[in-house]
């Protein structure tokens, strides 16, 4: 079928009107209405779905499948980035469950990120048309800065930060983008950014599992209005060790989140969601397998008691993406101190 050709219907090529009637049922019949993940009120106004699907290092060929799968079993959220290179599967997808016509654009949050050789002013507005053209999206719904950092050399970050906030600013005066954020910075990083904003930053999404709460930074961001999103919630992928150049511990595998998780009847990974949850994050699990999609999703409408909240709050901490691989004795991070601020 094809709005602009003979057969505009599926009934226009069988002459049957009932084939219309039967391809919506079957159509509705993959979604699942009957979860709705809740929302969280930004401080642009917006609501953002407090569960969201991860899409870094899910596969071209895969990505496709794993987002309209997800996007049919409930999730109305995708975390997506340029430097992921996947967005136009991504896009793809959006436009396939777009046109079943179950869940309408206004319905699904759909955020991208900037990238970090993207931050001059005059390539912030091609890199975010860039991800709009290859999600098939007019709009989105957030953009975050990617990283505080532009690889140059020299003492301070160039081009500074306030320059890509500024651009970042205009993009939400376009229309373009309903709201702006960041991504792997400091709280004290995040200061300097509001001592210049004029559109605060709505969500800073940073790396929180249960081996790194972030504590401070959460509760910097609390007293700011600024929404926490919980990226890695699972503690990453197995291989973010190959990126980070050392043995990762995966709390997947953990004594205690296990016992909680065979208490509850449940999986670890919904027990470290459900704990993510708690703490008021979002939350953006990653899958593309079509099983552990839907289990992730299957974290609401029950929650772990205050001790066991306690006991996964009590483990030791590691930051599993510490950003090292960015240092260089030349730039402005010559140190994860320079560059977390801790
Ligand atoms: P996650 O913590 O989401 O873990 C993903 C890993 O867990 C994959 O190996 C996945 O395998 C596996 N997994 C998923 N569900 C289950 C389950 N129910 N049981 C057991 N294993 C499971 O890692 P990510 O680092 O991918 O983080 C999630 C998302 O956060 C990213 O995809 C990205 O969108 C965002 N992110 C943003 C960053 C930033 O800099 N802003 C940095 C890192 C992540 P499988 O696919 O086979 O299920
Ligand atoms: C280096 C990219 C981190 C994933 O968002």
């Amino acid at each position: 079928t094809n709005p602009r050709g003979p057969y505009k219907r599926i009934s226009d090529l069988w002459d049957d009107p009932e084939e219309d009637h039967r391809l919506a049922k079957f159509i509705q019949s993959q979604y699942d209405l009957n979860i709705v993940t809740p929302t969280t009120t930004l401080i642009s106004g917006h609501q953002i779905p407090v569960i969201g699907l991860g899409t870094w290092r899910s596969a071209k060929g895969v990505v496709r499948d794993a987002v309209a799968m997800a996007i049919r079993s409930g999730y109305r959220h995708i975390d997506c980035a340029a430097v992921y290179n996947n967005e136009s599967e991504v896009g793809d997808a959006l436009n396939t469950v777009l046109a079943e016509g179950v869940v309408r654009r206004e319905d699904l949050w759909i955020t991208s990120k900037l990238w970090n050789t993207e931050h001059a002013r005059n390539r912030v507005l091609p890199a975010l048309q860039h991800s709009m053209r290859s999600l098939q999206c007019d709009y989105l719904d957030l953009y975050l800065m990617h990283w505080p950092i532009t690889g140059n050399k020299g003492p301070q970050v160039e081009p500074p930060i306030k320059e890509t906030w500024q651009a970042m600013e205009d993009l939400v005066d376009r229309g373009l983008v309903r709201a702006i954020g960041v991504s792997n910075f400091s709280a004290k990083k995040l200061a300097d950014v509001l001592g210049y904003a004029r559109i605060k930053p709505s969500v800073c999404q940073v790396e929180i599992h249960p081996y790194f709460r972030n504590d401070a930074l959460i509760e910097f961001c609390k007293g700011h209005r600024i929404h926490v999103t919980a990226y890695s919630p699972l503690g990453g992928a197995p291989d973010t060790s190959t990126i980070v150049g050392r043995e990762l511990p995966s709390p997947l595998k953990d004594h205690t989140v296990n016992a909680i998780a065979d208490k509850m009847q449940k999986s670890a990974a919904q027990v470290m969601l459900r704990w993510g949850l708690q703490r008021g994050t979002s939350i953006l699990p990653k899958s593309s397998n079509a099983h552990r999609i839907k289990e992730n999703l299957d974290v609401l409408g029950w929650s772990l008691s205050d001790a066991d909240f306690g006991r996964l709050s009590d483990l030791k901490q590691t930051r599993m993406l510490d950003g090292v691989w960015w240092l260089q004795a030349e730039g402005p991070y010559r140190t994860p101190q320079d560059l977390w601020d801790e």
